[in-house]
């Protein structure tokens, strides 16, 4: 009950931060975009993970005004970032559940692009596989408003959801986030490579990106390479930090 109304407060009391975690070329090293991340700084429990208020979020309702602030947010620095000569950055966005079934996500995006007068295939929306199966007809009239509006859409955790693979033809998606779990081992584990590099075929002979998340290590991004995906996350690159961070390690002014 004490979290349910501190979390009540946390927008008023400006209590929500977002982190923006790089996405890189692992070719070139220079970054692609970014996924916006929230955390709630909270003035007694210090730093709290979206895992861990995100679910009370849906409970109530609050994931809708929280979900607006970081898109808007999120929208906001991409906009700053762009301005300040960054013009081929992509913001990722995460969608709960609740968020993507709600009646006024898309026109809550459009004024939102169009305020800012910003490119809408910049913004990368994601969702999981469980979240689009769960109704598909929905999910499918969804997305289409999204994509008729120029947003991008990718499948987050790519491989751990309950679904079938048939989903892909029917939906109208723009890339694939392998899951971590499948990074992990990569370099070590026979059926983790064999997946990823499924994966990484798959995408590509569906022609779409293919984004591997959770790189930490030099091997691990060799092997990527080496299959021809090129877009990744990872702590071997950065953890997900602050704007001011970000730009100071990779935005030089230009
Ligand atoms: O880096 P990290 O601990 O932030 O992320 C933990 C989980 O929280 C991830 O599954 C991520 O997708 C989710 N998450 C992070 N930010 C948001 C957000 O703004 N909205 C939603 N719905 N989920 C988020
Ligand atoms: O579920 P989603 O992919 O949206 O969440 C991203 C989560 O993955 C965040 O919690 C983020 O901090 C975490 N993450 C990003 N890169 C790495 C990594 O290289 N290693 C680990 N262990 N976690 C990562
Ligand atoms: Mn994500
Ligand atoms: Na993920």
């Amino acid at each position: 009950i004490y979290i349910e109304n501190s979390l009540y407060k946390a927008l008023d009391l400006d209590e929500m931060v977002i982190y923006y975690q790089p996405q890189i070329d692992g070719r070139t090293h220079a970054i692609t975009g970014a996924e916006a991340l929230l955390r709630w700084n909270h003035s007694k429990l210090g730093m709290i993970s979206p895992v861990d208020f995100i679910p009370l979020a849906e409970e109530t309702g609050l994931i809708i005004p929280i979900g607006k602030w970081v898109l808007e947010n999120a929208c906001k620095q991409l906009k700053q970032w762009k301005m300040d000569g960054h013009d081929q950055l992509t913001m990722s966005v995460n969608l709960s559940g609740r968020q993507f079934e709600e009646a006024d996500l898309v026109p809550m995006i459009e004024e939102t692009l169009e305020s800012l007068e910003l490119e809408p295939s910049c913004l990368h929306i994601e969702l999981t596989e469980n979240q689009i199966v769960r109704n598909t007809k929905v999910a499918i009239e969804k997305m289409k408003q999204l994509k008729k509006l120029g947003v991008k859409i990718s499948i987050d955790d790519f491989g751990t959801g309950y679904s079938s693979l048939g989903y892909l033809k029917d939906f109208p998606l723009d890339t694939l986030k392998i899951d971590r779990s499948f990074i992990m081992d990569v370099t070590e584990n026979a059926a983790d490579a064999a997946i990823t590099n499924t994966i990484i075929t798959l995408a590509q002979n569906l022609n779409l990106n293919v984004v591997a998340e959770g790189v930490e290590t030099a091997e691990q991004l060799a092997f990527l390479l080496s299959k021809d995906c090129r877009t990744m996350q990872g702590f071997y690159f950065s953890r997900p930090i602050e704007a001011a961070a970000l730009e100071e390690k990779y935005l030089s002014k230009k």
